[in-house]
């Protein structure tokens, strides 16, 4: 039942959902090998883990860049001998209403939030099919569910990220695992992300109001991945009791 030795991959490591999965694996006695662009605080973060008797190894990773994902499983392989779980939680929400025309931010949305996930599933899926064995854990939102003002864009990557995960999952078959987990309103650096200051200061007054510990989602991926082999978690949402 336990996640104990399981090698597990995270990308978006260096804050907010990240970082705390990445944590709490640590002291469950996963060994982890870390990826984000912000290689110093990737660096702390193995710091911590290490002093505190755990397992870590950390890459700089840009998911929108598809040999990256490549060079972390590759990582993973060559410092513990496989890869049992890839956790595709990187994302980025600079959310705002479609008429501000932030065109690059869509595109920043749509390569980050899709394109990550999908270079990740490139990089894993032939390491699982190998191994006859794997695990993806892939962060979409409450937004694959809701949409709202300001979110279209955002909802829809999230949305993409259901379909793309739900067909991983039927395509999968018995030896690997498909989870994908719906966060709703989650206290990290996420709600500073909008580049509109009157979306950017509503969603932090949100945020201030009900967002729940990014370590709540980090239990839940826990429990995924420490279910037994043939017991696949597949959709898991958390959000704040507060959240409508
Ligand atoms: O936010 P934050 P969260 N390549 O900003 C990384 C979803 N979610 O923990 O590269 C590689 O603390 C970035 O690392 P860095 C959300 O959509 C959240 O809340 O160093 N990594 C950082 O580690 C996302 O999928 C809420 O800048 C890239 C991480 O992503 C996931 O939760 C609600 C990258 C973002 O950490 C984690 O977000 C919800 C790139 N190109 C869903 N770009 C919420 N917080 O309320 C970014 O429904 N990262």
């Amino acid at each position: 039942m336990s996640g104990e030795g399981k090698v597990v991959a995270i990308t978006g490591a260096s804050s907010g959902i990240g970082e705390a999965t990445a944590l709490l694996l640590a002291e469950r006695g996963a060994r982890l090998v870390l990826g984000a662009r912000r290689t110093d605080r990737l660096e702390d973060l193995v710091d911590r883990i290490e002093r505190a008797g755990g397992t870590a190894v950390s890459a700089r990773v840009d998911v929108t860049r598809r040999e990256d994902l490549h060079a972390l499983v590759a990582l993973a392989r060559e410092r513990f001998g496989r890869l049992d779980v890839l956790v595709g939680n990187a994302g980025v929400g600079p959310i705002s209403p479609l008429d501000d025309l932030r065109v690059d931010e869509w595109d920043e949305m749509v390569d980050v939030n899709i394109k990550g996930v999908l270079h990740g599933i490139a990089a894993a899926l032939p390491v699982f099919r190998e191994q006859r064995a794997g695990h993806f854990v892939t962060t979409s939102s409450t937004a694959a569910f809701t949409v709202a003002p300001a979110m279209a864009v955002y909802a829809g990557t999230k949305v993409a990220v259901r379909a793309i995960c739900e067909g991983l999952r039927q395509e999968a078959g018995p030896t690997v695992r498909v989870t994908t987990v719906f966060p709703g309103f989650v206290h990290t650096g996420f709600a500073e992300a909008s580049s509109n200051p009157v979306v950017r200061e509503r969603i932090a007054g949100m945020r201030d109001e009900i967002a729940i510990s990014p370590d709540s989602i980090a239990r839940a991926i826990a429990f995924a991945i420490e279910e037994p082999a043939e017991v696949d978690v597949n959709e898991v949402v958390v959000r704040p009791a507060a959240q409508s």
